[in-house]
């Protein structure tokens, strides 16, 4: 029963000043009633303190209930919001005297998918609603926010109506025109928009490093050899004491993880056991997570000294080799973008961190202003851009077979539905609701 009423926390579980149950569906307004044991139907956005009976009729607390008539919430449907006191046990009580009644608690993102099925918003726009709920930083809460507007969705729309322009274009050429010079005019017209379409994609996928970048972070991972100085570089980087410092080799067995924002962007700075030959099989496990950690590294700083050597040929992204203990051996000669710094001096570390902004930036650099940010996304535009370059190749011919380049751009707009949801599986559909939390 897809409408079933459903229920859940919205807030965080645990104690609080209060917390937020939400019941949605069509029998939300009547198990509202029944667990405030009132029968006078309530109107639009009405709200009201009221008491809060368990199944057998007892009290167990007050809050305030907001109605919400359908079409006019969150998903479309009639909405009841209880704020009552932040009580985990309240909570549950509430919950299960809803379930009593007939409701049954919501799978995550249950909500937001509801809305969705019911036109309240695009699936793009859904997806940034789970991305402003997780946004790192505030350029990522800036943009998710104008793509719950619809900024991407408007995006979209702009190149599709380009698209359905070239294919009715090029359907009046199929059905009515038999002459020569027309077709002429009409391939160079229909390329013209596409080659403008394209651009836009293009623009589109280039934001999404820098949409993941403002969203998630970026994960700086710092390696070298043992003794080298990464937990002394990690605390000195984080301003706190946050990784043991020894000069015992193997203190660091664990990877030890800090989030900081750096010019606006959230960093995880990552300090690992490092590489080295490892003793025990809890040493092995702990060079098994800094390789780990590597793979899923933006940028690794790696960190070697007088007796060391940075340690090479890593497979990531980018590496900034780090000269350290530049206090002991002063007068070493480093190779052309080699960082001098002594962590435990704090000398070096402002050239250090605009050297890491700059290799990010360059990772994550964008000068548009909307951001596409799930992989589901980006894969739908770039299907549609695929589309428009097999057209434009098509028609690039001295005599093109327009019945397969009408084809391509409805492959073209075809993607474009799915980036909006509007030709999406359920397969997918549960795949990015699943992702959000209960209660969303
Ligand atoms: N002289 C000097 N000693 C340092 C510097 N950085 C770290 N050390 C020392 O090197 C030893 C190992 O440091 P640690 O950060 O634990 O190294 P890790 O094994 O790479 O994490 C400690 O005794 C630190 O005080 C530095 O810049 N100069
Ligand atoms: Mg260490």
């Amino acid at each position: 029963m897809e409408n079933q009423t459903i229920v859940s926390q919205a807030t965080p579980f645990g104690y609080s000043s209060i917390a937020v149950i939400r019941l949605s569906g069509e029998h939300a307004f009547l198990f509202a009633s029944g667990l405030a044991n009132i029968s006078t139907p309530r109107k639009h956005l009405e709200s009201v303190l009221l008491p809060i009976f368990d199944e057998g009729g007892k009290r167990i607390d007050s809050g305030i209930f907001t109605f919400f008539k359908n079409p006019r919430s969150y998903t479309g449907e009639d909405v009841v919001e209880i704020s009552c006191h932040g009580n985990p046990l309240i909570v549950k009580m509430i919950l299960n005297h809803s379930l009593f009644l007939g409701a049954r608690l919501a799978e995550p993102g249950e909500y937001t998918k509801r809305a969705f099925l019911n036109g309240k918003m695009s699936l793009s726009q859904a997806e940034s609603v789970g991305a402003l709920i997780a946004s790192k930083s505030k350029n990522a809460i800036y943009y998710n926010n104008k793509n719950i507007e619809g900024a991407s969705t408007e995006s979209i729309n702009t190149i599709k109506e380009g698209l359905i322009s070239a294919l009715s274009a090029i359907e009046y050429e199929l059905d009515i025109s038999e002459e020569e010079d027309t077709l002429h005019k009409t391939v160079s017209n229909v390329v013209k928009i596409l080659n403008n379409n394209n651009l836009l994609c293009r623009s589109l996928i280039s934001s999404f490093d820098a949409g993941v970048a403002y969203s998630s972070g970026f994960r700086v991972v710092i390696i070298g050899r043992p003794n080298v100085g990464k937990s002394t570089l990690m605390n000195a980087l984080v301003g706190l004491n946050r990784s043991i410092v020894s000069d015992a080799a193997g203190t660091t067995r664990d990877t030890v993880t800090h989030d900081l924002i750096i010019d606006g962007y959230p960093i995880t700075m990552i300090d690992t056991a490092g590489v080295r030959e490892v003793y025990d099989n809890i040493e092995a496990e702990g060079v098994q997570r800094t390789t780990c950690e590597m793979g899923r590294a933006d940028i690794v700083l790696s960190l070697y000294s007088h007796d060391t050597k940075p340690v090479d040929n890593i497979d990531v992204k980018k590496q900034i080799n780090v000269y350290n203990k530049a206090d002991l051996h002063k007068n070493k000669k480093l190779s052309g973008s080699d960082i001098c710094i002594s962590a435990l001096h704090g000398t070096g570390l402002e050239k250090l961190n605009k050297a890491l902004m700059a290799a990010l930036l360059d990772v994550g650099s964008f000068s548009g202003d909307v951001f596409i940010n799930t992989e589901r996304q980006k894969q739908s535009v770039m299907s549609c851009e695929s589309s428009i370059l097999k057209s434009l190749a098509l028609l690039k011919k001295e005599n093109p077979v327009v019945e397969i380049v009408a084809y391509e751009i409805k492959t073209a707009i075809g993607s474009l539905d799915s980036f909006l949801g509007k030709t999406t599986t359920d397969d997918i559909l549960n795949k990015v609701f699943s992702s959000f939390c209960v209660g969303k």
